[in-house]
C-alpha cells in the first residue's frame, strides 16, 4: 500500500534494521525499543491488523511464527524467553496499521500480561 510506512520499510524506500528476512516476511529492529531485544516481525503482503486475517491469507501466520522462533535463537532469547504480541485496534494501542508482531526479550517482565 503506497501510504503505508511499513510496505515503505519492507521495500527499502525507508531504511531500517534488518533482522531476518525471507519470500513472505520481513522482521526488523524497532526504532523505539522497548527491551533489550525488540523486533518487528511483518509479512510482506499489506494486512492492516489481526482483523482482517482471513481464510485466504492467514496462512502468513506460519510463517510468522517460523520467523519468531529463528530471530529467537538469532538473538538469543529462544531460551530465557520472549514475548510475541500484537496490538489489534486502537484500544490494543495499535499505531501502525500493517500487522506486525513484536518479539520482545532479553530481560525478565514477570507474569502479568498488563
Ligand atoms: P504498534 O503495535 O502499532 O503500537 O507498534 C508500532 C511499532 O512500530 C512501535 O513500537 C514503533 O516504535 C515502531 N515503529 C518503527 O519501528 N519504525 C517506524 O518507522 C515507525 C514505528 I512510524
Amino acid at each position: 500500500m503506497s501510504d503505508c510506512i511499513f510496505c515503505k520499510i519492507i521495500n527499502r524506500e525507508i531504511p531500517s534494521k534488518p533482522v531476518y528476512e525471507n519470500d513472505r516476511v520481513y522482521a526488523f529492529h524497532d526504532i523505539n525499543p522497548e527491551a533489550p531485544v525488540h523486533v518487528l516481525i511483518v509479512p510482506k503482503e499489506h494486512i492492516a491488523s489481526h482483523n482482517e486475517l482471513t481464510v485466504e491469507n492467514v496462512g502468513i501466520m506460519k510463517d510468522i511464527h517460523l520467523a519468531a522462533n529463528e530471530i529467537a535463537k538469532q538473538l538469543g532469547v529462544a531460551e530465557t524467553g520472549y514475548r510475541l504480541i500484537n496490538n489489534c485496534g486502537t484500544h490494543a494501542g495499535q499505531t501502525v496499521f500493517h500487522l506486525h508482531y513484536h518479539l520482545v526479550g532479553g530481560k525478565p517482565m514477570g507474569s502479568k500480561i498488563l
